[in-house]
């Protein structure tokens, strides 16, 4: 208690009737809600509304486009002139979400300002932005802005790139609190202004170095502790205040970094922790995000450079969002603002390739069963066929007590399966820590499918391509009349709320 807390108590107490004082006095109660929907306890710890929304996103893109588009760099010193931000057509980041649609991407995230610091909107925080592009194509441009509005209108999600760290800003890594104050803070209020609907905002962490620093002798800067430097827990009030359902990715601690550029989470993968495989036994959800080149260079465009194969793209995705992670795949536009036709043609055979090999489901055909079901409850149900029901709010979960369980699939003829899609409802807390899946023409002999791939956490959503090879998946298939999903340990009564065959 500080001085001013002591000093005030007693008078506050003082001035409170002794009626409404014993009218307003609370007393602790031991009992326990009553549980009417007999729910599972949760496994804490837990995601936020707005990590479990962000989460659904799954598949989104990443848009590296600015100064370095222009200059051929990856990371601008800082010092590069605004006339050199001079596009060859007016940028159009509707087509950049539209190519992102066509492959099955939720949605983008748009750099708007990377580390050399120049900012492609009017801002009122630093001349280095578009006000002072090379040609009226630049002037006109307000990337935020029109990114936001095309998302809105297709209907995908949307948030922003802005490096923490800039290059360019006299005020960065200066000693005092400038940097935020001035520059940071204001510059991320402006960027909230474009939408309150943001899921996500992506603070980098690359920091300190070398920079222009607004044409200072001190060109080497350094910061000790990002979270302090950029006021970061005032920083996430501050968002979540306008944008409620923004994540603050990285720096910001919502969402975390894989620990990789390449495209891929560990086939054990915890929404809390950190790193490929995360932690069992962290204390946050600290759910993975993987990002991704999805071309030959680097992050932003480049003469020459070619994009991956929708084949390439498609084992990436099957090791990121099919093992508990998001990813976002970056998609550089070129000189006119654009992307290449390369890009666009390539997108739309990924999402014709997922479609193909994802959009089928034979789960809801089948009949369900499970070897316990937990009792219903008042409202609530726990029965198997919340598997396949296609609502992600009902929920299979077993009876307290029993960690493991059988879920068999059978349907009236034989299907060819390749592909087993599952998410535990993570409300109540990422719980499986071991399961397998067999297959079967006449429900006696079983055969396990899924290869060597450890088959060990599910999370929010896990994939497993039943010959266990994640570069040629689709194969032959195989032949199935049953198809059981034997969880074998959990960390408490397991909870599937959707379970998908391909
Ligand atoms: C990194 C940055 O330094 C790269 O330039 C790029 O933006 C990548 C996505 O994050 O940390």
């Amino acid at each position: 208690m500080n001085k001013t807390t002591k000093f005030l108590l007693p008078a506050l107490l003082a001035a409170v009737p002794i009626t409404s004082w014993a009218q307003s006095e609370f007393t602790l109660s031991t009992a326990t809600p009553a549980n009417v929907e007999g729910e599972p306890a949760p496994v804490f710890p837990v995601p936020s509304d707005r990590q479990l929304k962000w989460n659904e996103t799954e598949f989104y893109a990443f848009f590296h486009y600015g100064m370095n588009t222009y200059t051929g760099q990856e990371w601008g010193y800082g010092n590069e002139s605004e006339s050199q931000f001079a596009p060859t057509a007016a940028p159009n980041p509707r087509q950049w979400l539209e190519a992102a649609k066509a492959a099955g991407m939720k949605g983008g995230i748009a750099v708007v300002k990377h580390h050399d610091g120049f900012c492609l909107w009017p801002t009122e925080t630093t001349t280095h932005c578009v006000k002072l592009a090379g040609n009226d194509f630049g002037k006109n441009t307000n990337i935020p802005k029109d990114f936001a509005d095309a998302a809105r209108d297709l209907g995908m999600k949307y948030g922003f790139y802005v490096s923490p760290w800039d290059r360019n800003s006299q005020y960065w890594g200066d000693g005092t609190d400038n940097y935020a104050k001035k520059v940071f803070l204001p510059q991320c209020a402006e960027l909230a202004t474009y939408g309150h609907d943001q899921f996500e905002m992506w603070f980098d962490g690359a920091t300190g170095g070398g920079g222009y620093y607004g044409g200072s002798s001190n060109t080497n800067r350094s910061i000790s502790s990002a979270e302090l430097y950029y006021d970061i827990p005032n920083l996430r009030d501050s968002i979540h205040n306008v944008c409620p359902d923004c994540v603050m990715w990285g720096v910001g601690g919502e969402a975390r970094w894989i620990g990789n550029e390449a495209g891929w989470a560990g086939e054990t993968c915890w929404s809390m922790g950190s790193g490929t495989s995360g932690d069992e036994n962290g204390y946050e959800w600290h759910p993975g995000e993987s990002d991704a080149k999805g071309t030959s260079a680097g992050w932003f465009w480049h003469s020459g450079e070619t994009v991956k194969s929708a084949e390439t793209l498609f084992k990436m995705y099957l090791e990121t969002v099919g093992r508990n992670a998001t990813l976002i795949l970056n998609l550089p536009p070129d000189q006119s603002g654009s992307l290449p036709a390369a890009t666009v043609t390539r997108m739309t055979e990924l999402g014709n390739l997922i479609n193909t090999r994802l959009g089928t489901d034979l789960a809801p055909s089948a009949t369900v069963t499970v070897s316990d079901a937990r009792p219903n409850g008042a409202t609530r149900t726990y029965v198997a066929a919340n598997i396949t029901d296609n609502n992600k709010d009902t929920y299979w979960a077993a009876s307290d007590g029993q960690n493991t369980a059988t879920i068999t699939f059978t349907w009236p003829e034989t299907k060819t399966v390749r592909y087993v899609s599952m998410m535990e409802y993570i409300k109540l807390g990422q719980r499986v820590k071991g399961f397998n899946i067999e297959v079967s023409t006449d429900g006696t002999n079983w055969t396990a499918v899924g290869g060597n791939i450890a088959k060990t956490t599910i999370g929010y959503k896990r994939i497993i391509p039943l010959n266990g090879n994640t570069s040629n998946s689709y194969g032959n298939g195989y032949q199935a009349k049953y198809l059981r999903i034997n969880i074998t340990d959990a960390k408490s009564c397991p909870t599937l709320h959707t379970v998908q065959i391909f």
